[in-house]
């Protein structure tokens, strides 16, 4: 099937001929003494299909809690994918989805890459959207090389990595998500409360956690810095992530905030990323709240679809069930109305804007996924309308 979006379809309705030009038909005329014309069939005013929401819409709902974000795939920019115009038209925040992990800034030791990097901050700032940083240590999308010496180069080796990056976007990146997922999702994993990552076993120790932290605070002392982790909805989980900062904050490591993921699912309540926040709120009066990569699932599979791909939900191909819709639609809208609730969340991001490019159609296993405010088609899905009109009934 060839994929069209919305503009796409406009053109092909239009069939060439400008809105201007259709706004002038008004029919026949001419002098008195011409030759009357046959009334032209009035062409009619093409509406496009879908709901259209206005430019600014989803941001503007916000405007006085949070910023807005999705993160952004640097190929969609190069090839003008639609998905970059809702982002300029709806969002006010955006962060790189791979282009400033490791791997990417830093694919060999000694030699650094920021063509990519610098074009989406350059591209933030040209557009106008708050651009934050992810990630500057994760045990996944990092060169073996980090990894490789004594404990004291790689303690050396880290410390110039987060210099290097961070001093080149100084002033330019409003917060930094400096850790992503160290902390463990079981009280009975061999490090816990850390997760079990190779950073951990090199160094012996969750050192290189504080490292990270001084070294980017050195870098840019106005960049908020920010841990990451996911299912910090799980109560468990999160009390593990609440211990970690607790005792960074003891010892005077410096860090300002707290990323939730919130990878969701439909099954999910919005108490439970609520109850994350106030858990935060609660014991750390100070600390910032980001909502980092939200995206609600239609499949709630079990663990073993992610740990190898069994058991998983079976693909709705192309037919969504319009409840799942509205599940997502209620859950997502109940989730916002809590968060304008609370002042310490200052930025609400998105893990990208069109159900078309989610890492969920490949992850955990390929099958189509629905977790976007956009469709494949590029036009507002219930979750978007949901957030952003009052009066839309569910
Ligand atoms: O969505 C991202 C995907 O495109 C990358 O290939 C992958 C590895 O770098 O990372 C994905 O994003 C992850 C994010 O960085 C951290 N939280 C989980 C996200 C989904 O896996």
């Amino acid at each position: 099937m060839v994929d069209i979006n919305a503009r796409e379809r406009l053109k092909l309705m239009l069939g060439g001929v400008s809105l201007l030009a259709l706004g002038n038909c008004s029919g026949g005329g001419g002098g008195s003494n011409s030759t009357p014309t046959p009334t032209p069939t009035p062409t009619p005013t093409p509406t496009p299909t879908g709901y259209q929401p206005s430019s600014g819409l989803l941001r503007n709902t916000y405007r006085n809690n949070f910023k807005v974000g999705s993160s952004v795939q640097t190929p969609r920019i190069d090839a003008a994918d639609t998905s970059i115009d809702l982002l300029k038209s709806q969002f006010n925040s955006m962060m790189a989805e791979y282009e400033m992990k490791p791997n990417a800034l830093a694919p060999r030791e000694g030699e650094f890459d920021f063509s990519a990097a610098d074009r989406l901050v350059d591209f933030a700032e040209e557009n106008g959207l708050e651009m934050h940083g992810h990630t500057l240590l994760w045990n996944d999308s990092t060169p073996d090389y980090f990894f490789e010496g004594t404990r004291a180069e790689i303690k050396a080796r880290l410390e110039n990595y987060i210099t290097q990056v961070v001093s080149r976007y100084r002033g330019r990146i409003k917060s930094w998500h400096v850790v992503n997922e160290v902390i463990a999702n079981s009280d009975s994993e061999p490090n816990a409360p850390y997760s079990d990552t190779t950073w951990y076993r090199v160094v012996g120790n969750a050192d290189f956690i504080d490292w990270a932290f001084v070294a980017a605070r050195a870098a840019d002392p106005d960049a908020l810095l920010l841990i990451n982790e996911y299912t910090t909805e799980f109560p468990d989980k999160r009390a593990r992530l609440l211990q970690v900062v607790q005792d960074l904050l003891d010892r005077n490591i410096p860090i300002d905030g707290v990323g939730h993921q919130c990878h969701l699912d439909y099954r999910d309540t919005a108490q439970s990323v609520l109850d994350a926040i106030d858990a935060v709120d609660d014991l750390f009066a100070g600390l910032v709240n980001h909502i980092t990569e939200l995206d609600v699932s239609v499949y709630g599979d079990p663990g073993s679809c992610w740990e190898n791909q069994t058991g998983c939900d079976p693909d709705f191909g192309a037919n969504l069930p319009d409840s799942m819709q509205a599940t997502q639609a209620q859950l997502l809208r109940d989730i916002f109305d809590g968060l304008i609730l609370r002042p310490s969340v200052e930025n609400v991001s998105f893990w990208g804007i069109t159900d078309k490019y989610s890492w969920l159609n490949t992850s955990p296993t390929t099958r189509s996924n629905y977790p976007l405010l956009f469709d494949r088609n590029y036009e507002a899905k219930p979750m978007f309308r949901a957030i952003t009109d009052r009066n839309y009934e569910i």
